[in-house]
């Protein structure tokens, strides 16, 4: 009886059904092997499947004639299922096809021989082929059942002794899907797959779907699939340009099932005959993807008639008073005489030599082939004898799509994105330009402190505060962190250069305005005095608010530096490089609260000194007033500060951008502001302008700038009294 999957997950019963009857025509017609005797063939189809084989089976063993020995399964599943039962009717079972290794094992399988090797044999020529390629990291990735876990068991215990590491090995029952995931995110290269080929088939199409293909990825399937298998029909909805695309290069890991060389065996045909013979009894039915296992199909028939030969021959010479053909399921010595039989064989088939060792199984030489363009090449012979198992490469080799051979792994390369140089020294020349010109003005401011009535009139001392908050403001553009050891530090001075900066700026501005709309805004027409102490209480409040935020939030929140990975950028030379670039910045948990806060508190002052200049505007003391000036100086804060708030909310990742353009504004508008306020009175001292008419009366007895006090009447009365 003979059990032949013509579908389901393995189904080359479509070829080793005309395969079986060419040998059982020529065996019929020689006189030298069973000449007594006509080989009948009795099959059905079992569809790869354990169950239906089994059913078969019994279906066959109630049925007459009684069947003298079982041929098959083709599908490790099937073959698992019946051998274990088959012998307990002393039947002796030889498949064409199944690999599994589990069928090795003579305690569950003791009658049991096959044409096919175990699967387990290729895993040498899997670890030679890793050595060859130097790849030290490998997956794997097989379907849930006995056949596969065996092969990957064995794999992954070979492999443990060696240097190269598994990155996953991931197990499936009917869809790959969330394992094909897990192989790409563990970024698995070298993938060993084993499964039968319409799951193989599910694997490429999902594959091609999440991008796990190209020349990058290395796919290694076991060898007997057939030719073009890819091809065939998927269920995931692969068009076959696609899959051509995701098997480009894949590589099978088998055996030979014809002979290499080309010679004549005991059946008088030499392999390349044999596929002759063998396509005209196709009678032009082609088969490409099972062609390979017409030689074993052919071959098992002949290998089970020496063996039925020889026990003929031996039954005679001990005398048994039965014949071959009167075997009852009852005669376990019949059974064995063929048991051992098979054992002793030995003979040149269209496979090559055959002979079964002690677990029922062939010594065969494996190979490895490789899809190129639309062919599976067979490019290595692997010899498992010298030095671990090494190859010999034929037709040129292995070709990798990719121009050379793929890595194990990304190689990856982290890079710290530091800010260019020159972009730092541009941009720190000039904030220390503007520190200078701060400095100059500072120093004008001073020496012109009681001298000039348009330095005198404009409160030096909150001048030159102003002055200091520019000077502060200037320095942040130094304040850059290169380097994560003094980054925490300087994360902390820089805001804290900021924040009082500002606030110095704004704080100035903002007295400034307020005592001149205090003056003019004077209802009850009496002398009103305003000292610089009041102004600088002021100042001094604005900075305590602020500091009081930051430090309250340097004690909650700590601002510190921390890495920030960008995105990845690919190699433009090498695909499998990828640098990871990172950045510096600094950062709190809350910080956009603080930033928020801190924003809020700025806007507001800045709207309120924008309502004190809009309200002094019609003031015409040019001395005095400075509002048109810090109309202005406020104008470009607010404009430069809601630029900021944007860059510094969606650029800060990209360092040297932002540094550029949060630099510039505060370059801009620090510099602005201090020309804005100091370049009039320059030009008046310059050219010697003398002071409006105006009533002043400076009270101050020292003349220091602390106990300066501008005294002036109100708008109405000085309007008249200047005419
Ligand atoms: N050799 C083709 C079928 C594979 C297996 O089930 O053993």
């Amino acid at each position: 009886m003979a059990f032949l999957p013509m579908s389901g997950g393995w189904s080359g019963g479509v070829v080793c059904l005309p395969a079986m009857e060419m040998a059982i025509e020529h065996l019929n017609a020689r006189r030298d092997i069973l000449p007594e005797h006509r080989i009948n063939l009795r099959w059905e189809n079992t569809m790869c499947d354990p169950g239906i084989c089994t059913n078969v089976m019994y279906r066959f063993l109630g049925e007459k004639p009684t069947k003298i020995a079982i041929i098959g399964a083709g599908c490790s599943t099937e073959s698992e299922a019946t051998a274990q039962a088959s012998h307990l009717w002393n039947l002796t079972q030889i498949s064409y096809g199944s690999s599994s290794p589990i069928l090795s094992n003579r305690d569950r399988f003791p009658r049991f021989f096959r044409l096919a090797s175990p699967d387990t044999t290729l895993n040498p020529a899997r670890i030679a082929l890793l050595k060859h390629y130097n790849w030290k990291r490998v997956a794997t990735i097989h379907q849930a059942l006995e056949l596969f876990s065996a092969v990957t068991q064995n794999f992954l215990e070979m492999i443990r002794d060696t240097d190269v590491n598994v990155v996953t090995s991931e197990i499936f029952d009917n869809n790959p899907i969330h394992q094909l995931d897990n192989l790409k995110k563990h970024d698995a290269r070298i993938i060993i797959v084993g499964c039968y080929a319409n799951m193989a088939l599910r694997i490429l199409c999902q594959a091609y779907k999440i991008g796990l293909y190209g020349h990058k990825i290395v796919w290694i399937f076991p060898g007997w699939y057939g030719k073009q298998w890819w091809r065939g029909e998927n269920e995931d909805g692969c068009s076959r340009e696609q899959m051509d695309i995701v098997a480009d290069g894949h590589l099978v890991n088998g055996n030979f099932y014809l002979n290499p060389k080309e010679e004549r065996g005991l059946s008088g045909l030499a392999p390349a005959e044999f596929m002759q013979a063998f396509g005209k009894k196709l009678q032009g039915a082609s088969y490409p993807q099972f062609e390979y296992v017409s030689g074993p199909c052919y071959d098992v028939i002949w290998a089970l008639a020496l063996g039925l030969n020889n026990t003929v021959t031996a039954m005679h010479r001990r005398g048994f008073t039965k014949r071959l053909d009167e075997f009852t399921y009852a005669d376990s010595d019949i059974n064995d005489l063929i048991t051992e039989s098979l054992y002793n064989i030995s003979f040149t088939g269209v496979k090559g030599d055959i002979a079964f060792d002690k677990t029922g199984n062939i010594i065969t030489q494996g190979n490895i082939q490789q899809l190129q363009g639309n062919e599976v090449t067979l490019v290595g012979i692997f010899d498992p004898t010298s030095g671990g198992g090494t190859y010999e490469w034929i037709n040129g080799g292995i070709q990798w799509p990719g121009g050379h051979v793929p890595r194990d792994s990304t190689v990856v390369i982290v890079v710290k994105r530091n800010l260019e140089m020159e972009l730092y020294a541009t941009l720190s020349g000039l904030a220390i330009a503007g520190m200078i010109m701060s400095c100059c003005f500072l120093a004008f401011n001073i020496v012109y402190r009681n001298t000039r009535l348009e330095v005198r009139m404009s409160s030096p001392n909150i001048n030159s505060v102003l002055l200091i908050g520019c000077i502060l403001t200037y320095s942040t553009v130094l304040l850059q962190s290169f380097d994560s050891q003094i980054g925490n530090i300087l994360c902390k001075v820089r805001i804290i250069c900021f924040t009082v900066g500002l606030s110095l700026m704004f704080g100035a501005l903002f007295s400034k305005t307020w005592r001149v709309y205090k003056i003019f805004s004077n209802k009850k027409m009496s002398t009103l005095r305003i000292k610089d102490s009041q102004l600088l209480m002021i100042i001094g409040v604005l900075l305590v608010i602020d500091c009081t935020i930051v430090v309250t939030w340097e004690i909650i929140d700590p601002q510190r530096i921390v890495s920030y990975q960008l995105p990845p950028e690919v190699s433009e030379e090498d695909a499998d490089i990828e640098f990871h670039p990172y950045v510096l910045i600094c950062v709190s948990d809350y910080s956009t609260y603080l930033d928020l806060t801190l924003y809020i508190k700025h806007g507001m002052l800045i709207v309120f000194g924008a309502f004190l200049a809009w309200e002094t505007r019609k003031v015409k003391i040019e001395a005095l007033n400075d509002s048109r000036q810090i109309g202005l100086c406020l104008y470009n804060i607010i404009v430069l500060g809601i630029l900021g708030v944007v860059v510094s909310l969606v650029l800060q990742k990209q360092v040297g951008l932002y540094y550029g353009l949060i630099s510039g504004f505060v370059i801009l508008g620090t510099t602005l502001t201090q020309t804005i306020i100091f370049i009039p009175k320059l030009l008046h001292v310059r050219h010697q302008e003398t002071a409006i008419g105006i009533t002043t009366t400076m009270q101050s007895g020292t003349n220091k700038n602390t106990t300066n006090v501008l005294q002036i009447l109100p708008m109405a009365q000085s309007s008249t009294q200047s005419g």
